[in-house]
């Protein structure tokens, strides 16, 4: 049958045996006795984008075709994770991959382990980004994401002496068999110089932007597969180069190495993906990053759908263009330059326009985390966008000066730009100013947002704000990082699930039956053993697998509060030291993340997790009942591993500082218990699961609130709690830093002085939750129901469903299923 079935499309173990084989031998020039890990990755990963292609190929003609909305995402980040794996389910050709690959002599999963995972973002808004592809492309909606294709994604992390270093991500370098590079598609952006002004001969005012530097964007496409669907959508990614090669002019002048200079200052524009989340550094070549993706996405746009015959006025019924943050923001300004400089359009037409076509989601609350422009560096990288930026802003002052006239502390606050030593642009309010909607990514957070730093745009624009509380996609989440709980789900529901997880709430009636609960525990209790076998591994730790194995993953940051989990170890510590016998449930703490590599206080709470881990692994007294690791380089791919051994999910964020969080979705997915502040999404996560299945703690965001403008006292907490006083002691004394007071010194002094995040004032409270924790875990059942009951109420966490929210309540866009031609 191999003779009707195309060996380029056909899915049975046959057509796909023969596609590896071939490519083999046809791509990677080898043989199966010499061909290595790799070849046989790439051989594999070819035969499944040749069974791609199909649907991709016929997904871009339909939407070209009819006339469809379609949605643009707009990301500086995307964390994609490894595609193999991930490309074979939502095909549904896991198995018979496998086969294939069996019957060849070499194991699927081996080679799917041999991926390097495209790290092209940060944490939570890169994931995030990532999920809604997921999530756009399963639901048949038309979009394509638009990015920058670093050469080095986030760094690796490393720990040495119980350090932090870092080294670059190469993960380029084995080659990439997901992506196309698209020469023939490219886009000329500029870069400073200065702007002429003059009159046509029509009368009509002009401007000409003359650069001193052209930059070239290149496109690679990766199809993004929507799971049980046809169909694929794109993911362009721009990659920064040299106009040419050299100039000959330059070359002839003796300009060589101006030449080369050039080329390489090109180059680097689209070499690295900054490692800072929330922490705003205002380098120029940031804003070269975030220009050139922008100007390059929005170019193409804008040729689609001129190519396709349509007005130019039409723009906006043709493409929804959603900001992910601020990063992307400087589309704004860039639309507006084409549509009056390129187009010829006038002001008000142009602004119409562009303010029906952008759409803004905040990720963060944290002021250090909003971008702002060095008013003067910004007009040297983006001259024609200052004046821009300047004329928009003067319109808009003219309005809100009538409107809240005298109130001039509103004034300059809706102003987009910042005044004070030195003048600033605010991006936030660019975007806010250009966008017909605004929203927040969890109930929470929206209503922050609304009262503090976008409250006056709130009170100008009510109509604009809604919230689109974040979602996870089942898919990577469960289906392919959690196979056997997906067995047993999809045994007792059927599978629907995997795409309406509301189906989940079927496990309800399952949550206290006996068997169920038994085998429920038992998968938990398979994928603790395989992660301990990687701690093993990895770390030369043996950790018990019957122990309750407590999780905290994320990014490293004070307001995280990595620091009140590491209290707590302490004091379990100081419990067995106090009374060697005494019975509690053994734990197994596991702390996992990076921190940006100028961040000190993040890299000393990394410091101070390994070194407890040092003193408490190896301390007899301990025995098996306390062990602490620190698994290093957190990334998708060993997320995949953790998330489903986990017990206890660690959501203990500073109330009113976590915008949303999505590790917390993925973890109680896996069924893991929470215990968290009401922050973020776990206010929402709480009220879905039931407040009786979910250890809250703490102060809420208005108590935070209250007791900052009280004056906050840590000095007070540090004396009159005997157990943290100890723990704090210890630390500063050296008790785990070999007797050396200058280790935690500055983070000791931080936490009892001036601590922002209000840890010791949540100390006590955590502790009792975490006493709760453990008596609860102690009765095998009730924790079994209980985590039953958690993944069988987590259906409004799917990606699927804020996806599905925007489409209908932001995007105004329809599924467009996508029928294949044999
Ligand atoms: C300005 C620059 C340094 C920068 C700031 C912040 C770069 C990157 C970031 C990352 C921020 C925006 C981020 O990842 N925020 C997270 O977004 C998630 C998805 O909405 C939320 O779940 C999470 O709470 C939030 O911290």
């Amino acid at each position: 049958n191999i003779l009707i079935e195309d060996a380029r499309t056909g899915l049975s173990v046959e057509a796909l045996k023969r596609a590896i084989s071939n490519n083999l031998f046809y791509v990677q020039g080898k043989f199966p006795e010499i061909a290595t890990r790799n070849d046989y990755y790439m051989a594999v990963s070819y035969a499944v984008r040749d069974r791609i292609l199909k649907r991709w190929v016929a997904s871009v003609k339909q939407y070209l075709d009819g006339k469809h909305r379609v949605v643009s995402y707009l990301s500086a980040e995307y964390l994609l994770g490894p595609h193999l794996a991930n490309n074979l389910i939502n095909l549904g050709i896991y198995k018979e991959t496998g086969q294939a690959v069996k019957e060849l002599g070499k194991e699927l999963e081996w080679l799917i382990d041999k991926e390097i995972e495209p790290g092209l973002g940060n944490g939570g808004l890169g994931r995030l980004a990532a999920c809604y592809m997921d999530s756009l492309a399963t639901l048949e909606v038309p979009a394509i994401g638009y990015g920058i294709r670093y050469q080095f994604g986030i760094f690796e992390q490393d720990i040495r002496d119980g350090w932090q270093v870092e080294d670059t991500d190469n993960w380029l370098r084995r080659g990439n068999p997901w992506e196309i590079e698209r020469r023939e598609l490219n886009y000329e952006v500029k870069f400073g110089g200065h702007v002429q002004h003059y009159t046509d001969n029509n009368g009509k005012f002009c401007s000409n932007w003359i650069p001193d530097l052209v930059v070239k964007g290149v496109a690679y496409d990766t199809p993004i597969l929507g799971y049980d669907v046809n169909t694929t959508n794109t993911l362009r990614l721009w990659k920064s180069e040299a106009p040419k090669s050299f100039d000959f002019q330059l070359f002839n002048a003796g300009g060589y190495n101006d030449a080369v200079r050039q080329k390489i200052v090109c180059e680097n524009i689209s070499k690295v993906l900054y490692p800072n989340d929330e922490q705003e550094e205002g380098k120029i070549l940031r804003l070269q990053q975030q220009y050139f993706f922008v100007s390059c996405s929005l170019q193409d746009m804008l040729g689609i759908h001129l190519r396709q015959g349509d007005k130019i006025q039409d723009f906006y019924k043709k493409f929804v263009v959603q900001l992910n943050d601020t990063h992307p923001a400087i589309g704004v300004a860039e639309l507006m330059r084409l549509l009056l400089d390129k187009y010829q359009l006038e002001w008000e037409e142009a602004w119409d326009i562009t303010t029906k076509t952008f759409a803004y989601t905040n990720h963060t609350l944290l002021p250090e985390a909003l971008e702002k422009w060095d008013l003067e560096l910004f007009g040297r990288v983006l001259p024609r966008h200052l004046e821009l930026i300047y004329e928009i802003n003067r319109r808009f002052m003219d309005k809100v000066t009538v409107k809240f006239y005298g109130d001039h502390h509103k004034i300059a606050s809706l102003s987009l730009i910042g005044e004070g030593p030195k003048k600033y642009i605010k991006m936030a309010n660019l975007a806010s100013l250009g966008s017909f909607a605004i929203n927040g990514v969890a109930a929470l957070h929206t209503e922050l947002l609304k009262k503090t730093v976008l409250k006056d745009w709130y009170e100008l624009s009510p109509e604009k704000f809604s919230n689109k509380t974040n979602g996870v996609t089942p898919r990577r989440w469960m289906v392919l990082s959690n196979p056997e709980l997906t067995a047993l789900i999809s045994d007792k529901i059927g599978e629907g699930w995997i795409k309406n997880l509301d189906e989940l709430r079927g496990l309800e009636k399952f949550a206290q039956d006996q068997d169920f609960q038994k085998a429920w525990m038992d998968v938990k209790h398979q994928q603790k053993v395989s992660l301990s076998k990687k701690i093993l591994q990895r770390l030369r730790l043996r950790v018990d697998a019957d122990s309750l194995f407590d999780v905290h993953v994320k990014r490293m940051h004070e307001y995280k509060r990595q620091v009140l989990n590491a209290l707590h170890v302490i004091t379990l510590y100081n419990r067995i030291k106090h009374n060697p016998d005494i019975d509690m449930v053994p734990r197994t703490v596991i702390f996992a993340g990076k921190a940006a590599p100028g961040y000190k206080m993040a890299k000393q709470i990394i410091k101070l997790i390994t070194s407890i881990g040092e003193i408490v692994n190896n301390d007899p007294d301990v025995r098996d009942r306390l062990k602490v690791v620190f698994y290093p380089n957190y990334n998708v791919t060993n997320a995949q591993k953790i998330y489903p051994a986990a017990d206890l999910s660690e959501q203990i964020s500073t109330a009113g500082k976590e915008a949303s969080g999505t590790g917390n979705m993925k973890l109680s997915l896996n069924g893991a218990l929470t215990i968290g502040t009401l922050d973020g999404a776990n206010v929402e996560i709480r009220e879905c699961v039931g407040e009786e299945n979910f250890f809250l703690f703490g102060l809420n965001a208005d108590e935070v609130e209250e007791v900052r403008v009280n004056g906050y006292d840590p000095y007070s907490y540090y004396n009159d709690n005997p157990d943290l006083k100890l723990a704090l002691d210890q630390i500063n004394d050296g008790y785990f830093s070999h007797l050396n007071t200058d280790t935690f010194k500055t983070l000791v002094r931080s936490l009892m002085f001036d601590d922002q995040y209000l840890v010791l004032a949540d100390y006590q409270s955590y502790i009792d939750a975490q006493d709760k924790v453990a008596e609860t875990f102690r009765d095998k059942s009730k924790w079994a129901e209980m985590s039953i009951l958690n993944v069988a109420r987590m259906g409004k966490f799917s990606s699927d469903r804020s996806i599905k929210d925007y489409c209908d309540e932001i995007w105004k866009v329809k599924p467009v299923p996508v029928k294949l031609k044999n």
